[in-house]
């Protein structure tokens, strides 16, 4: 029989794992036929224990005869660790409960090797939950690179910067502290280095007071101009990474392999339209400051659009006044 409470168990225990992550966030729970937990277990992150393993490991012996939940599909596949299904029925559990089927086709057919050594298995159960809680995994894993969130500032008249270059300061400070909290949510904040000549920035993450987030993102830069040895971006805590490449999609890529999967992109005009162009801009942060310039350089470079017809429209996901500016969040659609 399957027990609700036990999947809803193992949803909260997933959740405690690591987003951006190179893999999902898993959790698992591990009841004996007289209703009691045996075990509980989580995913940490890439390179650690999967959910499945972590729970078998503190069971003991005595996953025997148990029901395992899980919030995905048990993996079948040698990857960082050995096959979850092998693992299961190594230790005689007798029934797996699970959410979402693994979409990623390295590791998916778990269900199917548990049933042929004789494990009942429920799978779908929780579906929507589960796949909430790694919708961004499973989009890089269909994507196959990092997601890419595009962040800029402009005046009503779309400049981010006036006509003698000067750039500083668009929007208000409420806008830029929030700026930085949503950095802190991404795994690498990314420019290039016509931004990092220009305008010298740091890429740290820090609150209102000048503080540093605790999590500091990896501070990307990239392009085919030197990164001065005094740059602000070379100082402070953290890595920096220097990509010598103009190809947005050669940059994913090397991100990828180093294990970035949510990109915050800050870049210029041109690096924008890069991005936009080679159709790899998968969520936009507009911050919009109720003020003109009427010249100047424009938040993103040119499109190669030349008809209404050709024109990149974004789905808006939410409008917010912050401060004294207002913030558009919209999803590109995939193209
Ligand atoms: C996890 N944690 O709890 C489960 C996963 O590279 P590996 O060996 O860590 O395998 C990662 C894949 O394993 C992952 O993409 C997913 O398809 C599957 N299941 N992964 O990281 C877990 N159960
Ligand atoms: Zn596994």
């Amino acid at each position: 029989m399957v027990e609700q409470r036990w999947m809803d168990r193992a949803l909260a225990l997933a959740a405690r794992g690591p987003w951006p992550d190179p893999n999902p966030r898993v959790g698992c729970v591990l009841v004996d036929p007289t209703g009691n937990v045996v075990a509980e277990g989580f995913h940490r992150g890439a390179g650690t224990p999967h959910a499945e393993a972590d729970a078998l490991a503190r069971a003991g012996g005595r996953a025997k005869g148990c029901t395992a939940y899980v919030t995905l599909e048990p993996c079948a596949h040698t990857g960082r660790t050995a096959p979850c299904a092998d693992a299961l029925v190594a230790a005689g559990v007798a029934a797996v409960v699970y959410g979402q089927a693994d979409p990623n086709p390295a590791a998916s057919g778990g269900a199917a090797v548990l049933r042929r050594s004789g494990v009942t298995v429920t799978g779908g159960c929780s579906v929507e939950a589960a796949t909430a809680l790694n919708e961004r995994w499973a989009s890089t894993i269909r994507l196959g690179r990092p997601l890419v969130t595009w962040k800029f500032a402009a005046t009503l008249d779309g400049r981010s910067a006036a006509a003698d270059g000067s750039s500083q300061w668009v929007t208000g400070d409420d806008a830029r502290a929030d700026v930085h909290r949503l950095r802190a949510t991404r795994d690498a904040v990314l420019v290039g280095t016509g931004t990092v000549t220009v305008d010298d920035p740091r890429l740290t993450v820090r609150d209102a007071a000048g503080r540093p987030l605790d999590r500091q993102p990896l501070r990307v830069v990239m392009g085919m101009r030197p990164v001065p040895e005094d740059a602000r971006v070379r100082q402070g805590r953290g890595r920096v990474e220097v990509l010598h490449t103009r190809d947005p999609h050669e940059a994913l890529a090397a991100l990828w392999d180093i294990g970035i999967r949510d990109v915050w992109l800050e870049g210029g005009p041109t690096l924008a339209s890069a991005f936009l162009r080679a159709g790899v801009v998968d969520e936009v942060y507009a911050y919009l400051a109720p003020a003109l310039l009427g010249a100047g350089a424009p938040a993103v470079g040119d499109l190669g659009i030349t008809t209404m017809a050709g024109i990149l429209r974004l789905s808006t996901r939410d409008v917010r006044v912050i401060g004294t500016d207002v913030r558009i969040h919209a999803a590109v659609a995939p193209q």
